[in-house]
Formats: C-alpha cells, sequence, structure tokens
C-alpha cells in the first residue's frame, strides 16, 4: 500500500519544505494584488528537477491537483492555488550555470530571480533582454510561463524571444529537457514555444536556457511632457525612426503620476503638470544623451522635457513610471486590465475608458499607464471592487471592438479566463483543449488557469 501523499511528499523534499503550517503558508495563497486567494493542501518546495517530477508524480497517483508557483507576482489570479490542491512553489530552483560567453547564452533553475540573473551576467558585458519592476521577486520560470514582455519588448520582443530552451516535468511527471540553446533547430513541433506562455497549465518548467544580449553601459533617460496620448504615439515613432539605440517608451497620465506622488513622496518632474508623460530611454555602448535631445528637440509634441544619463538621475525618472503598480496597490485593490489595442487606434481607446468604465462603475477611479510602442494599457481600477465583473466586461469588450488583445502581457490565469473568447476564436479555443487534454488529460496541472 501506498504512503498517504503528505507521507510522499515529505520523504521526497524534505520535512523543512512541506509546509502545513496555515500561518506559514499563507503568503503562497493570496496574490500580490490581494484580490484572489486558495487554500493549499499543503505547500511543497522541491530542490530540484527531480524533486519536482517525484512530487508531481506522487499528486498525478492520488489525483491531486497540482498548481505551481514561482515569485507570486502575477497579476491575472493564476499564481494561488486552488483550494485543496498541492502548490508547488520553485523557488528553490536557483542554480546558475556558468554564463556561455562564447553563444552568450546561459542555463538557470525556474526559481533564479530576474534581478539574480541581472546580477550574474551583467559583470560579463551581458545583459537579459526583458525587465520590469517585479524584478527582485518574479522568476525566470515565472516569466517564460507568462511570456513577459516589460519595458524593453519595443528592442528585443517579449520573454519568448529569449527562451532558447527548457526543462519541465509534464503532468503524469514525464521530464522533456531541451536545452542546448541551438538557434536553428528545424525538427518538429516548437515544444519549448509551447511552453512559454501556457502559464503552467501544460508543464512546470524547471531549468531555462537563455538568450543574453550585449549590456549597454552609455544609457540616457528622458521624461516627456505631451498633451495627450496622440502626441505619445507621434512622438514615439519619430523616436523609433530617429535612434536606433530606443529601447523603451513607456506612457502614463497627470492622474497616475499624481497618486504616484502622494504615495512615494516623489517631487513633481516639472514646474508644472501636464496632460501626459512619455518615457523614453536609448541605450548603446557610448553615450546617446546628445542623439536623444536632437531627437527630441526636432519632435514637436514635447511640451517639457528632462533627461538624465547618470544612473541615479535614470532611476529617479524610472520612479515616476516603475511606482505605479505599488502606488495603486497603496490605494486600495485595484481591478486590474491588461489590455493592448492596434497603436492606431490606441488614442481613441484611451479617450473612450474613462466613459466606458463610468458607465459599469460611476464610483470607480481609473488609473491608465503602460507600454505606449506596444499598444500595452495597463488599466487600474480602483474604488471598483463591488462592480468588478461589469468593468472588466465593459473594458474587455472596447478592447475587443478595437481588435486588440484581452491581455497583453500578464497572461489570462483565472480572472480573464471568462473572457478568453474574446481574443481566440472557438477553434483556437478547441485547439488549446485539445492539447490541455493530450498532455493533462486528467486536468491536474495548474486547474481553472486559462481554461475551465
Ligand atoms: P508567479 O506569479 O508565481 O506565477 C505566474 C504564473 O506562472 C502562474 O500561472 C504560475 O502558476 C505560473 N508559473 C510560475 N512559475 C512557473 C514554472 N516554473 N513553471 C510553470 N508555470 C509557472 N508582467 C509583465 O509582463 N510586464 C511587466 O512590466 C510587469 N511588471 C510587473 C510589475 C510589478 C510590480 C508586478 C508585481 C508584476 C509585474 N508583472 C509584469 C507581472 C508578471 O507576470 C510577473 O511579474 C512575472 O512574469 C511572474 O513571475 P513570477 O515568478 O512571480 O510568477
Ligand atoms: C507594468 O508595466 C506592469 O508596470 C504592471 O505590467 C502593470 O500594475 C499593472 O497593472
Ligand atoms: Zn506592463
Amino acid at each position: 500500500m501506498t504512503a498517504p501523499l503528505e507521507e510522499r511528499l515529505t520523504a521526497i523534499v524534505g520535512a523543512e519544505h512541506l509546509l502545513t503550517d496555515p500561518s506559514v503558508a499563507a503568503s503562497y495563497e493570496t496574490d500580490w494584488t490581494g484580490r484572489f486567494h486558495g487554500r493549499a493542501r499543503c505547500v511543497v518546495r522541491p530542490a530540484d528537477t527531480a524533486g519536482v517530477a517525484e512530487v508531481v508524480r506522487a499528486c498525478a497517483d492520488e489525483r491531486v491537483a497540482v498548481c505551481v508557483q514561482g515569485g507570486n507576482t502575477g497579476l491575472v489570479g493564476g499564481s494561488v492555488p486552488v483550494d485543496g490542491a498541492v502548490l508547488v512553489s520553485v523557488a528553490r530552483l536557483t542554480a546558475v550555470e556558468p554564463v556561455d560567453v562564447v553563444s552568450a547564452q546561459v542555463t538557470v533553475g525556474a526559481g533564479v530571480t530576474l534581478a539574480t540573473l541581472q546580477q550574474q551576467v551583467r559583470p560579463l558585458g551581458l545583459d537579459y533582454g526583458v525587465d520590469f519592476a517585479a524584478r527582485e521577486s518574479c522568476t525566470v520560470g515565472g516569466m517564460a510561463a507568462t511570456n513577459a514582455g516589460g519595458e524593453r519588448v519595443l528592442r528585443y520582443g517579449t520573454t519568448r524571444a529569449q527562451v532558447l530552451g527548457l526543462e519541465a516535468v509534464l503532468a503524469d511527471g514525464t521530464v522533456i529537457s531541451r536545452l542546448a540553446g541551438l538557434p536553428k533547430d528545424n525538427t518538429g513541433y516548437d515544444v519549448v514555444s509551447l511552453l512559454v506562455g501556457s502559464e503552467g497549465t501544460l508543464g512546470i518548467i524547471t531549468k531555462l536556457r537563455l538568450r543574453l544580449v550585449p549590456l549597454f553601459t552609455g544609457r540616457a533617460v528622458a521624461l516627456v511632457a505631451v498633451e495627450d496620448t496622440a502626441a505619445a504615439v507621434a512622438l514615439v515613432r519619430t523616436l523609433r525612426s530617429a535612434l536606433p539605440s530606443l529601447e523603451a517608451a513607456e506612457l502614463f497620465f497627470a492622474d497616475g503620476l499624481d497618486l504616484v506622488r502622494e504615495k512615494t513622496g516623489l517631487p513633481a518632474p516639472f514646474a508644472q503638470a501636464h496632460p501626459a508623460y512619455v518615457l523614453v530611454e536609448c541605450a548603446q555602448r557610448t553615450d546617446p544623451t546628445d542623439d536623444l535631445l536632437a531627437a527630441l528637440g526636432d519632435a514637436g509634441e514635447v511640451r517639457d522635457a528632462t533627461i538624465a544619463s547618470d544612473v541615479r538621475g535614470r532611476h529617479a525618472l524610472w520612479a515616476y513610471r516603475e511606482s505605479h503598480t505599488e502606488s495603486i496597490n497603496a490605494a486600495g485593490v485595484p481591478v486590474k486590465l491588461d489590455v493592448a489595442v492596434p497603436l492606431p487606434a490606441l488614442a481613441d481607446c484611451v479617450a473612450s475608458l474613462p466613459k466606458t468604465i463610468a458607465a459599469a462603475c460611476p464610483a470607480a477611479r481609473p488609473i491608465l499607464f503602460g507600454h505606449v510602442n506596444e499598444g500595452n494599457l495597463h488599466v487600474n481600477v480602483l474604488d471598483a471592487l463591488d462592480r468588478a465583473e461589469q468593468v472588466e466586461d465593459a473594458v474587455l469588450r472596447l478592447v475587443s471592438s478595437y481588435g486588440g488583445s484581452i491581455s497583453a502581457e500578464h497572461g489570462v490565469g483565472r480572472a480573464k479566463r471568462p473572457w478568453l473568447e474574446l481574443s481566440r476564436s472557438a477553434a483556437e479555443i478547441d485547439m488549446m483543449r485539445s492539447i490541455k487534454g493530450a498532455l493533462d488529460p486528467a486536468g491536474l496541472l495548474n486547474p481553472g488557469v486559462l481554461l475551465d
């Protein structure tokens, strides 16, 4: 007779890595925004791929659901467990292999945080192509599982473009390992790409082979005040063609800046307030400040601008943009939406959103910001939890009417699942279900995430 599940799990991970005390498990059971919760049967923290495989096999034998968690910074409710599931934390998979400087690649454990990855590769003159504010906590496994985007997509693409290989444990405990990192490898279905963006529903990623990019130390950041979204889009179009070193173009508005300043105490960036702001960063081997100044001087959309090329000054300007998420959370639990529309429709969409949201919830306080070059808007709605579904429905239908996406970079998780058909056709959803059914016929991995 097999031992009870908890005994088997303890034998695999050791008693100190099987957490059952509710007060210890609590931090794993609520998401970063405080909106999503679940009560795990236990939290297990295996040390390596073999441990993950044994844990998954033990759960599969008992038909117990397995939920997966990295840094728990996900914003769509996918990282918290369903009630009664075993929550597998990959936080201990932190091995970093020696950097392959010849290929500009590295193999790392899925639990390595983005900040640790940056610290490991930067002294070698290399960098990672994806970056965003959750860098201290989010893991490369979670980033791959959600195909995270962030602030440098304009130059390097999303996480999918950085993942050259991976190792993963499938729902029955089978391990697949493709870590050679060959840039050319046309040998059938792309299983690596399939797992990227699968949000833990097809397998638990345990290792990643990542592409690295050159580390550019010549950097200049400008915060540019503009009239509105249309001016922001026009400015980015001009800068994109004038500046091959352009790496980031971020958008926020007067109300977001006011909230950030209220919650962080940051000083006003300009003598007077402006309706909208674009933060841009250029990076190359030499100092790009003069090129950026010249391009801004030629651009008709600039109402005011401030520029920094030293580390402290650049971070000070980035703080206005990167503090949005924390400042919003400090003001209350938001209804969070992460949408994208075709760039030519962005200004129209931004203009329509406040009316659409007010119609669904008159008391709501929307704060918009995002990654302008991808038409990616973060629509955070405060004071709207009691009408969350109405707000979500109204915003996502508006976005869909522009031919947009209901989730640009955070994933579908549990939060956006009811609206998946606004972005994907019935045939595509059927195809996704077939893949899920083939790889996880009992539906044990991350139930309720992405598909119901
Ligand atoms: P978790 O939150 O733990 O999990 C996220 C999802 O991935 C869950 O469904 C989980 O089950 C699954 N998962 C996690 N690890 C694995 C694994 N090893 N194998 C299989 N599945 C797994 N996202 C962006 O795209 N761009 C941004 O600019 C951005 N900025 C952010 C800023 C802040 C302040 C915060 C809090 C979040 C931000 N995010 C952003 C959200 C983003 O999704 C996460 O930060 C990150 O990608 C998730 O990593 P994680 O390790 O925290 O994953
Ligand atoms: C960002 O771009 C993240 O800062 C988080 O994607 C967005 O808080 C959000 O809605
Ligand atoms: Zn974002």
